[in-house]
């Protein structure tokens, strides 16, 4: 952490394991404008009072109610952020979908993950939480996103990114029929052009993510 920020971050941090959420805007504003990187923000003092919280959500310290409290605080937090992350005027370089998938309803890390990607000129469309798989596929079949971003954090809804991942794989779009007399994979143009690996870690297809997103 830069030590000239230290003080502002450790308060922005507090403010987030309290839930002031008022309180936290004006902070974020005051780190902002004594010069501190939006990035440096986000992971210094943001995520790093989220932890803390987490770790004390983990011990049976706090309890849903708080963390319910702190979540709405970083919600608050990053949206004053967000423009400061995204770069201002940076015409749409391709499409990604974007949700927590079914049963999952942690959208704090799918929220920032959305704005990273838009700073990076990529245009998001986001579901929302608690996705159904046949509505992730029905979405990407008819956009043209070349990215799918499936978030979840439960060990019970991971399996569920892997039904959407299958599905996608089983689905053929309009513009996915024979090729050659050989059918085309189902994945998005992108990860074959771009040779990346697929983020489930199973797969073998090499379609990781957007170079330098994540
Ligand atoms: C906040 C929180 C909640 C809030 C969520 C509020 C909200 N609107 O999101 C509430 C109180 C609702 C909640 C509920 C529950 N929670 Co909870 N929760 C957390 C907590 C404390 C923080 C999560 C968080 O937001 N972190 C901050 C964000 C920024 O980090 P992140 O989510 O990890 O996201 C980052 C990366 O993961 C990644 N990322 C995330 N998504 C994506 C997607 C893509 C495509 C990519 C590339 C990257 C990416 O990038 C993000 C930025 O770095 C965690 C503990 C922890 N320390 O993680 C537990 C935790 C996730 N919860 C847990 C549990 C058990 C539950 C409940 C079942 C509790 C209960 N008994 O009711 C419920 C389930 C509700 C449901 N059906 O989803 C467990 C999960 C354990 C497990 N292995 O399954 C955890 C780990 C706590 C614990 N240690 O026990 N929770």
């Amino acid at each position: 952490m830069a030590d000239n920020f230290t003080e502002v971050f450790n308060e922005i941090s507090d403010l987030l394991q309290k839930g002031k959420a008022k309180d936290i805007v004006v902070s974020v504003q005051k780190a902002l404008d004594e010069g501190a990187a939006p990035g440096d923000i986000l992971e210094n003092a943001l995520m790093e009072g989220m932890n803390i919280v987490g770790g004390k959500f983990k011990r049976n310290e706090v309890f849903v109610p708080e963390v319910l409290i702190a979540a709405r605080a970083m919600n608050k937090a990053t949206e004053t952020l967000k423009p400061h992350l995204a770069k201002a005027g940076v015409k749409p370089v391709g499409k990604a979908v974007i949700c927590t998938v079914k049963g999952d309803l942690h959208d704090i890390g799918k929220n920032l993950v959305k704005m990273m990607i838009e700073g990076k000129g990529i245009e998001v469309e986001d579901l929302g939480v608690d996705c159904d798989t046949q509505k992730i596929v029905d979405t990407v079949t008819a956009s043209d996103a070349k990215v799918v971003c499936l978030s979840a954090l439960l060990t019970t809804t991971m399996t569920a990114q892997k039904d959407v991942i299958d599905a996608l794989k089983k689905r053929r779009s309009p513009g996915q029929g024979k090729n050659n007399g050989r059918r085309r994979s189902g994945y998005p143009e992108f990860f074959r052009r771009n040779r990346r690996r697929c983020l489930y870690p199973r797969c073998r297809q090499r379609c990781r993510s957007l170079p330098g997103i994540f």
